[in-house]
């Protein structure tokens, strides 16, 4: 098989590039990461060398490019076979609850940017803010209620859904969201997770600030 590259943007802001790189650590599949700093004179250039969209993630495989975030763990699914839950019936929620999150929530993305190493960040809580809040705290504690007897995750078993949700945990945690208790514990599951420590410990090394996504 030709090597793999995912080409993603720096670690602290980039939210769509986490999903990707999440997905393709927990269901092993060995590549090469190269980071291109966001929201720089030089971004959209280098952006631009690689990926048809003009925007990061992208995984190269031999000749073929695959953009979208959602594209990338479909792809990286089908390769190995893992990463969907085995049942339909719980396949069909994970794929629905990942739509949402992919082109949702759009309030919480603009009002709560992730900002994976800031921490006691505080923002006045607007209805719609709120709003996607709980739809989120009602999603993970329905997937862990009806699916997740058999691990921590979302499905149990880990899947493409958690990466998906991965970049609002960090939100969560770096704003403060209150949830209920079985959300938190879920939180807390993706928090101690092995390869996010890893990419936080990579994000809290990198030099870049956005201004824009400092927030509270
Ligand atoms: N729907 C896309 C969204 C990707 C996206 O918006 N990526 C941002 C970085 S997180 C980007 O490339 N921005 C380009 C730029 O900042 O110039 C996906 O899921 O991959």
């Amino acid at each position: 098989m030709p090597p793999l590259t995912l080409i993603i943007g720096n670690r602290n802001y980039s939210s769509w590039s986490l999903r990707a790189w999440l997905l393709m650590k927990h269901v092993g599949l060995e590549f090469e990461a190269i980071v291109i700093a966001l929201d720089r004179p030089e971004t959209h250039e280098q952006i631009e060398r690689h990926s048809p969209s003009g925007r990061l993630p992208l995984l190269r495989h031999g000749e073929l490019l695959i953009w979208d975030s959602l594209a990338i763990c479909e792809y990286a699914a089908e390769l190995t076979g893992k990463g969907w839950p085995r049942s339909r019936e719980a396949r069909a929620v994970a794929r629905s609850v990942c739509a949402e999150v992919h082109s949702g929530f759009t309030t919480l993305k603009s009002l709560w940017p992730m900002n994976a190493r800031a921490r006691n960040r505080h923002t006045a809580i607007t209805v719609a803010l709120e709003a996607d809040i709980e739809r989120i705290d009602e999603i993970w504690n329905d997937c862990r209620a009806r699916f997740g007897a058999g691990g921590p995750w979302l499905f149990g078993e880990y899947s493409v859904a958690d990466a998906m949700h991965a970049p609002v945990v960090l939100r969560f945690n770096t704003y403060g969201a209150r949830i209920s208790q079985a959300a938190r514990w879920y939180m807390a599951s993706v928090l101690e997770d092995a390869p996010l420590q890893e990419w936080l410990t990579a994000a809290k090394q990198e030099p870049w600030i956005i201004a824009a996504d400092e927030v509270g």
